[in-house]
């Protein structure tokens, strides 16, 4: 197996936490998004959709979607449960880490997107759209602060791949220059509980 991987993309970043939290070591080629490698004949055959990650087994096959490429790897290797336990328990993870990806990294996401240098050319931008998911974005960390008032992770009393999700996703909005507020002290706790884990540096 292969990884297809970008260092700083934070997409890519949420399967090697969660290979880090599993101890699997899988082999890595950098796909360079800075010089649109994603872009490349050799790379769409990989996949189509021109994104990372994206994982390639031995018999060829290509799995993209990074929630697909962890739920492959949580079958293998069940150990430690990333994705819940019981029907119950898999339910809520399943529950919040769609939210943490449809709102947060969703909306951290478009606000990049659709304002920065980085996609210009690449994507066809409209601003006023990028400025409006980067205001809902700064509300989502407010929404994310409240959740975290009330339990250790997001998803519970356990660190899950809702955490794994939502750690990128507050880490890359320092790209639309935002960051946890003194006024959100639970997000903040929460923050340096999750970065402190060995497989933040993944
Ligand atoms: N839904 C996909 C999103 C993948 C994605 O958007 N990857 C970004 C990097 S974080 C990418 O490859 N972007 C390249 C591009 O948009 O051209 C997943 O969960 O893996």
């Amino acid at each position: 197996v292969k990884l297809y991987d970008f260092k700083q993309a934070p997409n890519p970043r949420r399967v090697r936490i969660f290979l880090a939290e599993k101890g699997i070591e899988v082999p890595m080629v950098q796909v360079d998004l800075g010089k649109r490698e994603q872009r490349e004949e050799s790379f769409q055959r990989i996949n189509p959709l021109m994104r990372v990650p994206v994982l390639e087994l031995d018999d060829g096959t290509c799995i993209a979607e990074s929630v697909a490429i962890c739920r492959y790897f949580e079958v293998v290797q069940p150990e430690p449960p990333l994705f819940g336990t019981d029907a119950k328990d898999q339910a809520l993870v399943e529950m919040w880490n769609r939210r943490i990806e449809l709102n947060l990294m969703g909306n951290v996401s478009a606000g990049f997107r659709h304002t920065s240098e980085f996609f210009a050319g690449l994507v066809e931008q409209v601003p006023d759209w990028g400025e409006q998911n980067k205001r809902n974005a700064a509300k989502e960390f407010g929404w994310l602060n409240d959740v975290l008032a009330e339990r250790e992770f997001v998803a519970g009393d356990r660190y899950t791949i809702a955490d794994i999700t939502a750690l990128c996703s507050v880490d890359f909005a320092k790209v639309i220059k935002l960051r946890p507020t003194e006024d959100q002290p639970h997000l903040q706790r929460w923050h340096a509980a999750v970065s402190a884990r060995p497989s933040a540096g993944a």
